[in-house]
């Protein structure tokens, strides 16, 4: 069951575009053919199908991979726990999109609703050449790409929006009902923001357009991460000719600019190696490191969450949050009565915890502290949690 929010949580939340909630979801997305799956693949350890043909991917894969941290494997370390649980990110890879995909062409439709259900988008742009690779538009050129993709999203956005404002024109031209009226105008604002080519993540929205746009859940409004796929060979000796037009591209496209260059090659080269040492001796000949951490990480932040640890003998584990989250919800996520009967929750900061070497320790140092419920739980806090069971339910 979903914990309940609490009054000033909601306020906080308040001006976030998106979804609501902890089991979010980021969305491969890009043209056919780009090297999207082999991404899934070596991202999740997934054996998704990855072929030479455009459409390889029909029905979207699943799956969700271990959010790397260093303070999760330090805390293994120093309690040597039985059960270790680190935070994780769920992944889904897509079918590819191609022009006209918003009218239905290529798979279309559900392919774009696939999108929809997911909360963030790693956008995998091809800037790797293979004459062997089939590309869907002839030759590669991932600005032009870029273009393509970032259109369709839009005119899906312009056709779902005409969608809501089709019943309520006539009314809203007759000028009778006020709200109505207010309504459409609303509508008729973002529309012609899309139509103008901007993104509706990158707008600046007060709370009751944050509120419509939520009903509405844009394709446009989720935050992008771009990655660019590369040859190892440019990957290795960090250049491509198309690096700088692609963040000129995304510079002037996006309000939080996010681009990461990496080779779904390289990172696959990587995972067939049997051990860890032939992939480090690997990292380390080419003078080339993997990304995946990298990767994971930013698709984790553009969710808008975060983690903080509880950690002992028997457990460490990392519990996902919404970013900004008070510690009454954070301590929801254990259990609804951590929540209902919260009393105070005793926090360490991991580096002090680090440096102390104890609890005791932090103690000792005056930094172990008592929040209470107006503390805003910090990324990588390491909590206990006071809680009274008998707390009536609300
Ligand atoms: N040379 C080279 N080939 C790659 C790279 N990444 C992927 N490929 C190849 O490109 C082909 C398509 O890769 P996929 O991962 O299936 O691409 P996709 O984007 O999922 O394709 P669809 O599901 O058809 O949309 C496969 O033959 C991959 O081996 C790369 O970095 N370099
Ligand atoms: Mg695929």
């Amino acid at each position: 069951m979903a914990p309940k929010k609490t009054a000033a949580v909601e306020e906080d939340n308040a001006m976030l575009l998106g979804r609501l909630g902890t089991n979010l979801k980021v969305g491969i997305v890009g043209l056919p053919n780009v090297g999207k799956s082999t991404t899934f693949n070596v991202l999740t350890h997934s054996e998704a199908p990855a072929e030479n043909f455009p459409f390889c991917t029909k029905d979207p894969n699943e799956a969700r991979v271990p959010v790397p941290d260093e303070r999760f494997d330090w805390l293994c370390d120093f309690h040597k726990p039985p059960s270790k649980v680190p935070a994780f990110l769920n992944v889904v890879d897509i079918a590819g999109l191609v022009k006209g995909a918003h009218e239905g062409l290529g798979l279309g439709n559900a392919f774009l609703s696939n999108i929809a259900a997911c909360d963030a988008i790693f956008h995998v742009c091809r800037a790797f050449s293979d004459e062997d690779i089939v590309h869907v538009e002839g030759d590669v050129d991932p600005v032009r790409d870029l273009d393509i993709i970032s259109n369709e999203l839009r005119l899906k956005d312009i056709a779902a929006l005409e969608k809501v404002m089709q019943p309520l024109e006539r009314v809203a031209l007759r000028g009778g009902d006020k709200k109505k009226k207010e309504e459409y105008d609303m509508l008729l604002k973002f529309k012609e923001f899309l139509a103008a080519g901007n993104d509706i993540r990158n707008g600046e929205w007060d709370r009751n357009e944050i509120d419509v746009l939520n009903e509405h859940l844009f394709l446009t409004a989720k935050p992008v991460i771009y990655l660019v796929n590369l040859s190892q060979k440019d990957f290795v000796r960090k250049k491509n000719k198309w690096l700088s037009k692609i963040k000129a591209w995304v510079d002037e496209h996006e309000k939080h600019p996010t681009i990461i260059p990496y080779s779904a090659d390289f990172e696959l080269a990587l995972a067939l190696m049997d051990t860890d040492e032939a992939r480090a001796k690997h990292q380390e000949e080419v003078g080339a490191a993997s990304m995946l951490s990298k990767i994971i990480k930013a698709g984790y932040q553009a969710l808008n969450l975060c983690y903080f640890f509880t950690a002992g003998k028997d457990e460490v584990k990392a519990w996902t949050i919404q970013t900004g989250s008070r510690a009454p919800q954070a301590a929801g996520r254990i259990h609804t009565d951590f929540e209902r009967g919260f009393i105070m929750a005793e926090v360490m900061n991991f580096e002090d915890f680090k440096e102390a070497g104890s609890e005791a320790g932090v103690k000792a140092a005056g930094k172990y502290r008592q929040q209470g419920k107006t503390y805003v739980v910090q990324d990588g806090d390491i909590i206990f949690f006071k809680f009274n069971v008998t707390a009536k339910k609300k």
